[in-house]
């Protein structure tokens, strides 16, 4: 901690743990105290740490060849693609490395489309985003921020953006009356914004605006996606198909930044030749790892399992904002995406400190904004793992003094 109190950039302010060591759904210091992981690199592992099959994937791979560059073709990136794209139902994917990358390549489609396909005029094209979502932190990214520690100080902005209310059809409807828009992206849970569940239809209600309106649909999926919400992309909730799939996280098991956007041709083929790319975009090591990486999430029922403890933990948790109205106010998600509102009356610190103490009791979780506290397990936590952590949760918040340790 000192090291990087004086080497490093001070971009974050971590919990005061140490981790040295994870497997599964568990984390040890180097101390050799165990936790729970309950943030799973913001949904990066949603396989669990160091999962045997990816691991062994990702050593065999790297034993033989990591990195050709997209100069030259190599023997593991044609199979990655067909699969995933089999996997998901779209024509073709574009490999980059991190989730806002993926945002960044959705966005540059999008724009391409508007003028090659739709006919937009030249640098005219509009993309709308939704107040509260968190896409990364490009300038691109912080551009459609409306979270001034995202945007705030790292100005001039994008141009051709426009932030529509999240949840809120009238505002697409309005905002699709523009000819110029090419596209709308969005989350189809707000993570960073405390895991915000849209009303039941919204995204029905986004997908039938926007084929109205010959508007592309972009779903972010990078944080809910890949069986994290209980079903493999979290549009299929609503059998909602969107025309741009972003994913990241996850796609690698947490071993390497691997993200992907998927797409039909007609957008996916406005892109040429040596007009969009990256030095590591669609290497041998992560087209391998991505392949392990889903096809465990698949074998081992993996949205399955979330769906099931998700509404296991919902339960457990209601039953404890019973119990204590004062520190609960609300819990919310889907799958294992689920977030614990803490009435924080001001006090700014509370859900840090309920997080101190959980950490104490072997659990480790994190606030978002304010004092929501987002619990998201690696997908494969048993049932007997399940039980044991709302047992460290609900013990936590029940003995949790409101009163400042
Ligand atoms: C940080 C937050 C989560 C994402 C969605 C794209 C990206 C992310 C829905 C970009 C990334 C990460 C970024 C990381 C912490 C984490 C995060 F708290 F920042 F907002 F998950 F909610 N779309 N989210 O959630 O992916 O480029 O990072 O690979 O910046 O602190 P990336």
């Amino acid at each position: 901690m000192e090291l990087e109190a004086r080497y490093g950039a001070h971009n974050y302010h971590p919990l005061p743990v140490v981790l040295s060591r994870g497997e599964g759904v568990f984390v040890w210091n180097p101390e050799g105290d165990r936790f729970f992981d309950f943030l799973s690199a913001y949904s990066s592992l949603n396989q669990g740490h160091c999962h045997p099959r990816i691991l062994d994937t990702l050593v065999t791979q790297a034993q033989r060849l990591t990195l050709t560059s997209r100069a030259f073709y190599n023997d593991q990136l044609g199979a990655y693609e067909r699969y995933i794209t089999q996997l998901l139902g779209y024509d073709r994917v574009l490999p980059m490395n991190t989730g806002v990358e993926g945002g960044e390549t959705a966005l540059k489609l999008a724009r391409r489309w508007a003028y090659d396909v739709k006919g937009v005029p030249a640098n005219q094209a509009k993309i709308l985003f939704a107040g509260g979502n968190f896409w990364g932190r490009t300038l691109a990214a912080i551009s459609s921020s409306t979270d001034s520690s995202s945007y705030q100080g790292f100005g001039p902005y994008m141009p051709g953006f426009e932030i529509i209310p999240y949840d809120d059809v009238a505002a697409l409807a309005k905002a699709l009356e523009d000819p110029n828009v090419a596209a709308f992206m969005l989350e189809p849970i707000q993570g960073e914004a405390g895991v915000r569940v849209p009303s039941e239809g919204y995204l029905r209600s986004v997908r039938a605006l926007c084929t109205q309106h010959r508007v592309l649909m972009i779903a972010d999926e990078v944080q809910t996606g890949l069986a994290r919400t209980g079903k493999m992309l979290a549009c299929d909730h609503e059998a909602v198909r969107p025309d741009i799939v972003i994913l990241g996280k996850a796609l690698s098991g947490g071993m390497l930044p691997v993200s992907a956007v998927l797409a039909d041709d007609e957008i996916m083929l406005t892109i040429h030749p040596g007009e969009h790319g990256s030095t590591y975009g669609g290497n041998p090591l992560a087209a391998a790892v991505a392949t392990t990486a889903l096809q465990v999430l698949v074998d081992e029922n993996m949205a399955q399992n979330a769906e099931r403890q998700g509404l296991i933990f919902r339960e457990r948790m209601r039953t404890l904002a019973a119990h204590r109205p004062d520190l609960v106010a609300e819990v919310r998600g889907k799958g294992l995406l689920n977030a614990v509102v803490i009435h924080d009356e001001g006090d700014s610190e509370r859900a840090w400190d309920i997080c101190m103490e959980l950490m104490k009791n072997g659990l480790l979780a994190k606030p978002t904004h304010g004092n929501i506290i987002r619990f998201a397990p690696p997908l494969i936590i048993s049932d007997e793992q399940m039980e044991e952590s709302c047992g460290i949760i609900s013990r936590t918040i029940l003995e949790f003094s409101k009163e400042k340790a």
